[in-house]
């Protein structure tokens, strides 16, 4: 907000620079709150001492796509098609076989029909190919097209939609701005509400807090029922007759979800309490792009069960597949 107190937790001379002149823009300045107010807000409530020791965030990274974007229309499908080929056809998917953010990637370049190669991942010991292409995160799923990477899989989702926009199939992300922005909105709440719900279930070695965790993540779902039928309006699917982005979204997770339903004992979409998602994930599974990019229901269960003996072994209260 105020330079004076950016400049106090950010002392790098670009960062203030930059800072100066987005302050100087007169519609940044209008929407501002007032400096000083905040920066008594500021010294209420944060100790300075830690924000200025914390890591410094890195900024070599231009390549991660904003979260929204302006999708294009079909009418500029020749434009696409040459600056698609200005890129670099080559298409290279740096991915681990379990993970729901890669399937997502899986499950666009699928319904696109576009042909990858697919480079597996060793979590534990990440390839330089990895940590040069995801600087920042380190994650999977990385798409490298042409050589350059796009990373975070929402953003890969937008990026394919768009690059490949004539390839005859149905955009993954509807083109009214207000369809665009509610799909955008439930692909978050996916990412946010739902996937910490449902990592509170799978990651935890004890019962009782198992319980807990399903306890809360019904909610979540009740929640994902009533935006299915609001966003399909009686069709088969969140994106209505064809897969969208939010089906993607959390169709991704539809396999770990029975894995961990298996283990457990429990049903998350329970088809008596969630009729709307229960049909919708059988529809899903059934599609057959999907059947191809989903792993395998029994080796998951075995990494599974595997993961969950080790954690349980060495006693710890919960795990993580990765460090
Ligand atoms: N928000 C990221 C999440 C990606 C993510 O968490 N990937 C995991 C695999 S499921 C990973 O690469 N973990 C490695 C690590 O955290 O070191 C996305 O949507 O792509």
């Amino acid at each position: 907000m105020a330079v004076d107190a950016v400049r106090e937790v950010m002392p790098d001379s670009d960062k203030a620079a930059w800072a100066e002149r987005f302050m100087a823009v007169d519609a940044v300045r209008e929407v501002m709150p007032d400096s000083d107010k905040v920066k008594e807000q500021y010294k209420g409530t944060a100790n300075s001492q830690i924000v200025k020791s914390s890591p410094r965030i890195h900024t070599q990274s231009p390549f991660v796509l904003p979260s929204v974007q302006i999708v294009p229309s079909r009418q500029h499908c020749a434009s696409y098609r040459w600056a698609t080929m200005a890129a670099g056809d080559k298409l290279q998917l740096l991915g681990t076989w379990f993970s729901p953010y890669v399937i997502r990637v899986k499950l666009a370049l699928g319904l696109k029909g576009l042909s990858y190669e697919y480079i597996e991942q060793d979590l534990f010991n990440k390839s330089d190919l990895l940590l040069r292409s995801n600087p920042v995160h380190k994650t999977v799923p990385v798409l490298i097209h042409g050589g350059r990477p796009v990373c975070e899989s929402l953003a890969i989702l937008q990026y394919i939609d768009e690059v490949w926009v004539c390839t005859g199939s149905p955009p993954l992300i509807p083109s009214d701005p207000y369809d665009r922005a509610t799909a955008l909105f439930w692909a978050a709440y996916v990412d946010d509400k739902f996937f910490n719900s449902w990592k509170a279930i799978a990651s935890t070695t004890r019962g009782e807090q198992r319980a807990e965790a399903f306890k809360n993540a019904i909610p979540v779902v009740e929640t994902l029922e009533q935006a299915f039928r609001e966003c399909s309006q009686g069709k088969a699917f969140f994106g209505g007759d064809a897969v969208g982005l939010v089906d993607v979204a959390l169709g991704s997770f539809l396999m770990g979800i029975k894995t961990i339903d298996e283990v457990n004992g429990t049903n998350l979409l329970d088809e008596t309490k969630f009729p709307g998602l229960a049909g919708w994930a059988k529809r899903f599974l059934a599609v057959d792009v999907v059947k191809e990019a989903m792993p395998d229901a029994g080796k998951l269960l075995e990494e599974y069960k595997t993961s969950m003996a080790k954690w349980v072994a060495s006693k710890s209260p919960g795990f993580s597949w990765t460090r």
